[in-house]
């Protein structure tokens, strides 16, 4: 049987691909299905439109979706179902990013849009949020997300043992 998607990550154009690669690597760590789609409300706009459309028909419970420039890929999916909507404003040469953003985060009331940071962060925290979202209502992954955060927090005290370590030895 084919895997259900339960996230679905669509970008705006595959140049989106190299920074989605973090929402897919923080899916794959916490075994949650996904797919990665290149659909884009500008390009492709009637494909935007059946995708969205149809998600929650397939199985798929939470979108994450990003676009960069005049970025309105996660807002037109947002217009188009109830599913819940991530949207990752990407990095762009010109503007850095915050064209995307604002064109992300500013959707008017009624059609929300959970907008991340810009860029990797951004995309990271995406698939963070997903799982966060999906652990609500599974104690698996719930558990194997708060293991998740110690370990990041002993990372971070190990690195600062090591820093002073270091000092101490100058
Ligand atoms: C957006 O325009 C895409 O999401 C991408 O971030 C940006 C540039 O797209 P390309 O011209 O590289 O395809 O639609």
């Amino acid at each position: 049987m084919k895997n259900v998607p339960v996230v679905s990550i669509v970008m705006g154009s595959s140049s989106d691909a190299e920074t989605f690669q973090e929402t897919a690597a923080v899916l794959k760590r916490f075994a949650i299905s996904h797919e990665l789609r290149v659909i884009s409300a500008h390009r492709t706009p009637e494909a935007a439109r059946e995708y969205a459309l149809t998600a929650r028909s397939r199985g798929v419970k939470i979108i994450i979706a990003g676009a960069g420039k005049a970025a309105h890929l996660a807002g037109v999916m947002a217009s188009l179902t109830t599913l819940p909507i991530i949207g990752v404003p990407m990095t762009t040469s010109d503007l850095g990013g915050l064209d995307s953003l604002l064109s992300t985060v500013q959707m008017p009331g009624g059609i929300p849009v959970a907008t991340v940071a810009i860029g990797k962060a951004g995309a990271k925290n995406a698939g963070l949020l997903a799982v966060a979202i999906l652990a609500l209502e599974n104690k698996d992954i719930e558990a194997r997300l708060a293991a998740y955060r110690e370990q990041m927090t002993a990372d971070v005290i190990k690195a600062d043992r090591e820093m002073q370590a270091r000092a101490g030895g100058a």
